[in-house]
């Protein structure tokens, strides 16, 4: 009898009649000898279909099976070095569950459009499995740390009454009759949520309708945000290189084989350890402008600025106490100087931008009321979140972390839209 197998763990039934189930990737044609690249989920292997190996109807079935039908072989694990992964399959036997016929994604080169058209059958590819899988593992790996470290997980709202990150890329929906928005970010409701653990993060979808069409941004995509009781914005910014690097060791660790499918050179992720180099907005505006990337004070940093400055450090660089007018209107003051916010960003290297925003949160509450004010804010809206200020508040920070922006940097990729199995960009819902 054949035992049920994966290809994963394929080197356990060396000398075994195995039973595997899957699809065929792509088939060479030798005559009575038919070649099949297979796959099943775990892994891919070959499967050596010898005509006197096989009934007569296997054989045909093997030479007739199409690319990404679905099929389930039975036969003879067998080490080869030669062989891709180490181990083939001598087929006995050999089945089509569904023949595809005319599958659209074919060797040759496709269009970035028709590939995004049929997302739901590119995701099958090596490349973009590749991709998914370090994501997987991304995500373990923030959730591991968290929890490793004192943080509990609290969900937050995806329908929310007011904005988090500025009243322009709002989601707007309908709540009975009442004007509702999609997350921008579970923030706020972390900084109540901070008096109930102390330390916590919330872990999910956010949106963003971003009119840009721009290769760092999504419409939907997936944040991570620790928030912090009694935290400082030092304090912040020692929590996010420990979580940083932890993220890229493990994933380093995890997934060598699809980082060098993927043709990412590793040496410069190697580097990510803490501590991460730390510079002020000052001094990154005299850096911009010595070094010909001009910008003004008090304007946020857009791509080229960012790029230019991660290019000179081998490994993220913290930006901090940028202008309070280039940021969200919950920040702290610097206590030393008062139109600086004591906010800070990490900038990923190789020109990935930035990967974390956050900060120290204000604790007063006249502050808050003027920010509120200021920002032309509905009051009303923010009542519960003036409440914390009112009840027990505390010097308190936290930040975000894009999940697709990191496993671009980590995959090496030129767009965000690879690093989620269905992106939501400017003009595209479907699939
Ligand atoms: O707007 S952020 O800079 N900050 C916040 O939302 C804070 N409320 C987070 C917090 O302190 N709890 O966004 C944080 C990160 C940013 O650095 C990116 O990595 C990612 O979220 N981000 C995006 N990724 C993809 N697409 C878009 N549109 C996008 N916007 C932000």
């Amino acid at each position: 009898m054949a035992e049920q197998a994966t290809i994963s763990t394929i080197d356990r039934f060396v000398g075994h009649e195995v039973h595997l189930r899957g699809w065929l990737q792509s088939r060479t044609d030798k005559g009575r000898l038919q070649f099949l690249n297979f796959r099943d989920g775990t892994g891919t292997i070959q499967v050596v279909v010898f005509q006197k190996n096989v009934p007569p109807e296997a054989f045909e079935a093997a030479r007739r099976v199409t690319q990404e039908s679905s099929c389930e072989v039975t036969g003879t694990v067998r080490a080869d070095p030669r062989a891709p992964g180490g181990y083939e399959i001598d087929a006995s036997s050999f089945h089509i569950v569904q023949l595809a016929q005319d599958y659209p994604i074919t060797p040759k080169e496709h269009g970035i459009d028709f590939l995004l058209d049929h997302r739901h059958l590119w995701i099958r590819s090596p490349r973009q499995r590749s991709v998914l899988a370090v994501r997987a593992t991304v995500v373990d790996a923030i959730r591991t740390w968290l929890n490793s470290h004192g943080f509990t997980l609290v969900d937050t709202p995806i329908l929310t009454p007011a904005a988090c990150e500025g009243t322009t890329t709002l989601f707007e929906t309908d709540y009975f009759g009442e004007p509702a928005y999609l997350t921008q970010s579970g923030q706020l409701y972390n900084e109540a949520n901070i008096a109930a653990f102390g330390k916590v993060y919330c872990f999910g979808p956010t949106f963003r309708a971003e009119k840009s069409k721009t290769r760092r941004h999504l419409i939907e995509f997936w944040m991570v945000e620790p928030e912090m009781a009694y935290a400082d914005l030092e304090e912040c910014m020692r929590v996010e290189e420990e979580f940083v690097s932890a993220i890229v060791q493990r994933t380093l660790a995890e997934r060598a084989r699809e980082l060098e499918f993927l043709g990412r050179d590793t040496t410069l992720l190697r580097n990510v350890v803490p501590p991460f180099p730390r510079i002020t907005y000052d001094e990154a505006v005299e850096i911009l402008n010595r070094e010909g990337v001009p910008i003004t004070w008090g304007d946020d940093f857009g791509a080229p600025h960012e790029t230019a400055l991660a290019q000179r450090f081998d490994r993220p660089v913290f930006v901090h106490r940028y202008p309070a007018q280039c940021k969200a209107f919950y920040m702290e003051e610097d206590p030393e100087r008062p139109e600086l916010s004591l906010s800070v960003d990490l900038l990923a290297p190789e020109g990935y931008g930035e990967i974390i925003g956050g900060g120290q949160r204000t604790a007063r509450l006249e502050l808050l009321e003027r920010r509120i004010a200021e920002h032309g804010l509905p009051r009303q809206a923010f009542e519960w979140y003036l409440d914390l200020r009112r009840y027990g508040a505390v010097p308190h920070s936290g930040f975000g972390l894009g999940v697709e922006r990191t496993v671009a940097w980590i995959c090496g990729l030129d767009h965000l839209r690879e690093a989620i199995a269905f992106p939501r960009t400017l003009g595209r819902l479907y699939p």
